[in-house]
């Protein structure tokens, strides 16, 4: 196992740089505190875990109805669509403009029968990682699992094949090689929100850390 650096520290890093930095009111697009970017950087937490297509899955559990899963072919049989969004990072970068093509979340819900009281959602990985979401926030029409970007097969190192993309929240919610679908009762942090990330994470609001 290689060691990774300790996610507290990652954590107290951010919220020192916070509070040293006077926040600009950002105009228009660009929430505050935010600086756009060209580039498109990468943040993982570990290593990328290489998913195939023909491994790739995603399973839905918990409070449904009927637990239900998808191979990547039936999967993307689902209706998609284009969109084109801002995407806002924690580490204070946004980029604007971007275009994807997925399935957008709502396919995918009329085939889901939550439970009653199942208003959150907790989002898993190939890999491990986690991020807990409210179920409404992810019903959002610009809300989609994305399996192209700019035209191209998103690759490997942004979440490749298939990624979650919530535009409206800070992008670690945007869980990369998305795996699975665990609805839940009662609310719960998923990884980063387990060190100190915020439970909601709105970046307009400035909703970084909890
Ligand atoms: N599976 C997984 N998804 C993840 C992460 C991760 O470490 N593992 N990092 C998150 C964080 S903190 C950010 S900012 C975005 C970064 O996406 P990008 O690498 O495509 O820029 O992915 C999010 N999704
Ligand atoms: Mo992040």
């Amino acid at each position: 196992m290689p060691t990774l650096p300790n996610p507290f520290d990652r954590v107290r890093r951010l919220r020192e740089a916070d509070a040293s930095r006077a926040h600009d009111p950002g105009a228009g697009r660009v929430p505050p505190g935010q600086v756009l970017t060209d580039k498109f950087p990468v943040l993982t937490y570990g290593s990328t875990p290489r998913v195939s297509r023909t491994d790739w899955r995603l399973q839905v559990w918990g409070r449904v109805a009927e637990p239900r899963e998808w191979g990547w072919d039936a999967f993307v049989a689902l209706p998609n669509r284009t969109q084109v969004c801002d995407i806002h990072c924690v580490t204070r970068w946004s980029k604007l403009d971007t275009e994807w093509t997925g399935i957008p979340f709502t396919e995918v819900m009329r085939q889901i029968q939550p439970l009653p009281g199942a208003d959150h959602v907790m989002i898993h990985c190939h890999g491990g990682y986690t991020t807990n979401m409210a179920l409404a926030e992810l019903l959002d029409d610009d809300v989609m699992f994305a399996h192209t970007y700019e035209g191209k097969p998103l690759a490997p190192e942004h979440g490749g094949p298939m990624r979650l993309l919530v535009p409206k929240l800070y992008l670690w919610k945007s869980a990369k090689w998305v795996s699975g679908l665990e609805f839940i009762d009662a609310n719960r942090p998923g990884f980063w929100e387990r060190y100190g990330y915020h439970m909601h994470g709105d970046p307009w609001s400035e909703e970084r850390f909890s």
